[in-house]
């Protein structure tokens, strides 16, 4: 009885084997079964923060400009011709005076440069040239003589007579007082017509009004076409072959 229930036991364990063998080779399908019934219950989660505002999009298009009605557009229009006129004539206005200050500017720096060649000139002690600041140089010749001798005389000693730099009286004075002139030709003829003073280069003497002595020039004697200057400071039409004065000399400084 005992053998029996052993094998009775034995065979229930061979069954149960088997079944364990058979159960065993679906456990790889139910397998994983348990460890998902084991996941424990789900807590409730909360919603997610609100993201942000996004960019901001781009302009929308343009808008037809408004139109003004047609007596403020013509306002508007005589205001810009006028505000135009106004600038342009300031414009100018403003080129003139640049040009004015420019023009100013050279004159101050030709009389400055002038000035200082003619102090230069003044303090050169063997000059026989005599400097009255007029912007030329003056001397006699040494000798007397005719008109065309005299000029002769001024040009060989690098000058001419003098003319260009003698319109005042009060110039003409000076140069007697320091040159001690008693009367001096100058360079001055009417020997082409007959009655038009003209000046060495050919323009007419446009002297300021004192240059000639009371009663001159005369043309004495139809023959007296080149001038001298006399003691008093002004001058006299004498014929151009007297011979016995001197040249008055005249260079740029
Ligand atoms: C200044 O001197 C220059 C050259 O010597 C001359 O060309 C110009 O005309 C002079 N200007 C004035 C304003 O005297
Ligand atoms: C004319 O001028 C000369 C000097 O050049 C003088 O000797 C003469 O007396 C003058 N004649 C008259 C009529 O004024
Ligand atoms: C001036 O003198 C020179 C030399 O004696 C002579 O040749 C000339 O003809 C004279 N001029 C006049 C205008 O008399
Ligand atoms: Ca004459
Ligand atoms: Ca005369």
């Amino acid at each position: 009885m005992f053998i029996v229930l052993i094998v009775t036991i034995s065979s229930i364990l061979s069954i149960q084997a088997q079944q364990e063998m058979l159960t065993c080779s679906r456990t790889s399908n139910t397998f994983q079964i348990p460890a998902l019934s084991s996941v424990t219950t789900p807590s409730v989660t909360q919603p997610g923060v609100q993201g942000k505002r996004g960019p901001v999009g781009q302009k929308g298009a343009k808008g037809e400009p408004g139109i003004p009605d047609n007596e403020e557009l013509t306002r508007l229009q005589g205001l810009i011709n006028t505000l135009k006129e106004q600038l342009h004539n300031s414009l100018t206005d403003l080129r003139r005076m640049v040009e004015n200050v420019e023009a100013v500017t050279q004159r101050n720096k030709n009389e400055t440069v002038s000035l200082r060649r003619e102090l230069l000139a003044s303090l050169d002690t063997n000059s026989d040239w005599v400097t009255i600041f007029n912007g030329y140089q003056y001397r006699k010749t040494m000798d007397e003589g005719n008109w065309t001798q005299t000029r002769d005389a001024c040009q060989a000693l690098g000058g001419d007579l003098a003319w260009r730099g003698i319109q005042t009286l009060n110039i003409r004075k000076k140069l007697i007082s320091e040159l001690s002139l008693y009367y001096a030709w100058i360079g001055l003829t009417d020997t082409s017509e007959e009655g038009v003073w003209r000046c060495l280069d050919g323009s007419l003497a446009s002297l300021d009004g004192t240059l000639w002595d009371r009663n001159e020039p005369n043309n004495s004697g139809g023959q007296e076409n080149c001038a001298g200057l006399r003691e008093n400071g002004f001058s006299n039409d004498l014929n151009c072959g007297s011979w016995s004065h001197v040249g008055l000399c005249e260079k740029k400084v």
